[in-house]
């Protein structure tokens, strides 16, 4: 058995969040917990495709993710949700719908040069050619966690490194 939360993977785009949030969400299915992923595949697609990326989209779309990951808690899974979520006042917002304990905060720390040079999408070159406004980390804030449950600097290390090192807080605390 497991006890339900919301693992909040926070980071910029490119940073990985998907990429670590999926590794440990196999983990933690190889492990046989009930588990779930949420990330911009998913939801900014289908429940959120009417939000864009100003401020208030922002703020809007990681409202409607932290209810929808409540939900998911209610039913007992162990939820990895995969956004920017670029505000320390809106993951404050998230934390505090849910129970002490269920909500796990999971800094995916990648320097703003290492996503630039992967940029896997081509979206950090078109931000800085203004083909795209309001570009985390080029023209849009990212206020970094101040006291993560979970810090996780990529830089050096691989997706199962990443993913081992979030699967490892969940046993410490007795999660899994
Ligand atoms: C940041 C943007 C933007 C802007 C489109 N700023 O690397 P990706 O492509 O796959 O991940 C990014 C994703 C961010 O959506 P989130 O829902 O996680 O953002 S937030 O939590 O801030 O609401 C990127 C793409 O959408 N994208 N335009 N202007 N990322």
């Amino acid at each position: 058995g497991h006890k339900p939360a919301v693992l909040w993977f926070t980071g910029l785009s490119g940073s990985g969040k998907s990429t670590v949030a999926n590794a440990v969400d196999y983990m933690l299915h190889q492990l046989g917990a009930k588990t779930y992923v949420l990330d911009g595949d998913n939801v900014r697609h289908g429940l959120n495709g009417d939000l864009g990326f100003s401020d208030a989209g922002r703020i809007e779309n990681i409202r409607r993710i932290g209810e929808v990951s409540k939900l998911f808690v209610d039913a007992g899974l162990l939820v990895s949700s995969a956004f920017i979520s670029p505000f320390n006042a809106d993951r404050q917002m998230v934390r505090d719908l849910l129970a002490e304990g269920e909500f796990i905060e999971v800094f995916i720390d990648t320097p703003l040069a290492v996503c630039e040079q992967r940029d896997p999408k081509g979206l950090y070159q078109k931000a800085r050619a203004g083909e795209i406004k309001n570009f985390t980390g080029i023209d849009s804030a990212y206020e970094a966690p101040v006291n993560p449950e979970v810090h996780v600097e990529t830089a050096d290390k691989s997706v199962e490194e990443c993913a081992q090192q979030v699967v490892q807080y969940l046993k410490q605390q007795e999660y899994i």
